[in-house]
């Protein structure tokens, strides 16, 4: 296969390795542990998994290990770094006992419940090492969670002699793996699972797992092309950008990208919603934003937001919600309304306070909500195109201001979506070494014989080599959550801290950067160079671990 320049150089990367784990380790263990709520309720559904140590490698002898075949899965979204944590297992387990094998399970967790799989052999990790991307054995939305898909997979495990098995994924993904390890165990099957924690979307993180891989090199990648935009933005003075970033729920990507780049306006989902927000009052807020600037002679800026927003804005919400409840009783009869009579049918058949809401969107907007369901009948939020419809009803309100003689600008727009763009970038260095490191760790969770851990690295704002490696129980991350109407225990999700250094920094600049033209150009990631500019972290985790230097 040709490759780039880049990839050919790239491939010859080393990832760094936390110090302690470079050679011999020997695990030492913490006290017993709580899960993070709910505990009575999760340590009676794990009985075998529940109240395990956290772990700790440290320097140590060098010991023989048995050889051993793993199985690996990649689950859910793509994340730059995926295919490091498998070169870091790899190797991790090469390191304890050559003769170890693995084999990867195909386009995500379906592979391992309809028995696709390939062997992982050192040729193939070798055209893998430091790329982006998850096509080594793809990725897949397949929930893990049914008896007769564990037993399944039990099957293959069994035929493959694998003892061992590695889910990368998000929060969901990772609780899955810690049913399955919990199952495995009850029944004495003798196959231990460890996960590995990643999303761009980086709500996958706690005390224990400070950043979720990928949301690294994601995060970067956006704001190298906002910063674009804010500088072309800056040149030609004409335009409005509107860019919505990837983000499901959770607004990180966006606050990550504000504070690389300060656009004049970024939205934060998180608090909206505390704040009670309407769509009105945003839309307020933005025009009164555009219209501050134009006062300057200033008919230009950027406005960031999250892909996750409008499930974000409580009237909004109820209004999706009783469209879902609608449409899942009314789909034969709404399918017979003809197009240009569906919106009145809708704002006829729903609640007035809804009604009221859904009569004020755009077209295409109102349209988008009616139309595009998942196969769970919901909406799915991540199609409402909530750039355009902020676009529109911000030059609607600014037009009404015109009237009444309290705004004299132009305002002309335009759209972005960056989603699709960073999930599969060549991993920035942090997250190449994160990755390995977090792989690496996995190994030598297995060779400790460890199940229903997710493999962490901490102390990430310091170079690798101090980084501290160990394992955390799920369990312990845990707690219980409605899902379709039932308690489930699930881990905690984490959405952006309105009360956390990101947030406050953001907070205490954004008035200035509304007002004055303050961008940043962060400029594209950078592999090969002085430190300075290659292993920056996120400026998230700087401030999160108290070592931003603005
Ligand atoms: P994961 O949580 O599975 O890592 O995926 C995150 C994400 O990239 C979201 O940011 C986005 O909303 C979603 O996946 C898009 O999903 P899909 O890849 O199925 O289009």
């Amino acid at each position: 296969m040709k490759k780039s320049a880049l990839q050919i150089a790239r491939a010859s990367y080393l990832p760094k390795l936390p110090d302690a784990i470079k050679g011999g380790v020997r695990c030492t263990e913490g006290a017993a542990t709580q899960s993070v709520a709910n505990q009575k309720e999760i340590a009676e559904l794990f009985p075998n998994t529940y109240g395990m140590p956290v772990l700790r490698f440290e320097k140590g002898e060098a010991r023989e290990y048995p050889a051993i075949n793993v199985g690996v899965i990649l689950s859910g979204g793509q994340a730059p770094g995926g295919h490091n944590v498998i070169s870091g297992l790899f190797d991790g387990l090469k390191a304890m006992n050559p003769a170890s094998r693995l084999f990867g399970f195909l386009l995500g967790p379906a592979g391992l419940i309809e028995h696709k799989y390939m062997e992982l052999t050192s040729d193939i990790i070798d055209e893998y090492r430091n790329t982006g991307g998850f096509d080594i054995i793809g990725s897949g939305r397949t929930k893990l969670e049914t008896k007769a898909q564990f037993d399944s997979g039990l099957e293959i495990l069994r035929q493959l002699g694998i003892t061992a098995l590695v889910i990368i994924g998000g929060d969901d993904s990772n609780t899955n793996a810690c049913v399955l390890a919990e199952y495995y165990k009850q029944i004495g099957a003798g196959i231990q699972v460890i996960g590995c924690p990643k999303t761009i979307d980086g709500d996958l993180k706690n005390e224990m797992i400070e950043t979720s891989f990928g949301f690294d090199t994601a995060c970067k990648v956006y704001s190298e092309v906002i910063g674009n935009i804010e500088r072309d933005c800056n040149s030609a003075q004409k335009y409005w950008h509107f860019i919505k970033v990837m983000g499901r729920s959770a607004s990180h990507i966006a606050l990550e990208c504000a504070l690389q780049t300060q656009p004049n306006v970024c939205l934060i989902s998180e608090e909206v919603e505390e704040k009670q927000m309407t769509l009105d009052g945003i839309v307020n807020y933005i025009a009164n934003v555009v219209a501050a600037r134009a006062a300057e002679g200033h008919n230009f800026g950027t406005v960031i937001i999250p892909e996750g927003l409008i499930e974000f804005i409580p009237a909004m919400k109820r209004l999706i919600s009783e469209l879902n409840d609608f449409l899942a009783l009314h789909a034969d009869e709404y399918a017979a309304v003809p197009q240009n009579e569906q919106i009145k049918y809708i704002i006829e058949h729903i609640s007035p306070e809804n009604a009221a809401i859904y009569a004020s969107l755009p077209e295409g907007v109102a349209r988008q909500l009616t139309l595009d369901r998942d196969p769970h009948g919901n909406v799915q939020v991540s199609l409402i195109e909530t750039e355009k419809l902020l676009g529109e009803m911000v030059a609607r309100k600014l037009a009404y201001m015109k009237e009444g003689g309290k705004y004299n600008g132009k305002f002309a727009t335009q759209y972005h979506f960056f989603g699709y763009e960073g999930r599969c970038a060549a991993p920035s260095n942090f997250d190449a070494d994160y990755c390995y490191s977090l792989g690496y760790t996995a190994s030598l969770l297995i060779g400790e014989g460890k199940t229903g851990y997710m493999a962490s690295v901490r102390n990430t704002t310091h170079p690798a080599s101090e980084w501290i490696a160990g394992g955390v129980p799920v369990t312990m991350m845990m707690n219980m959550e409605r899902r379709h109407g039932e308690m489930k225990p699930v881990i905690q999700k984490a959405l952006v801290d309105l009360k956390g250094e990101p947030f406050k920094y953001f907070a205490a600049h954004r008035d200035q950067w509304a007002k004055e033209t303050s961008y940043i150009y962060p400029g594209p990631i950078q592999y090969f160079g002085p430190s300075e500019v290659c292993d920056q972290s996120t400026i998230t985790l700087a401030l999160e671990q108290g070592s931003y230097k603005a």
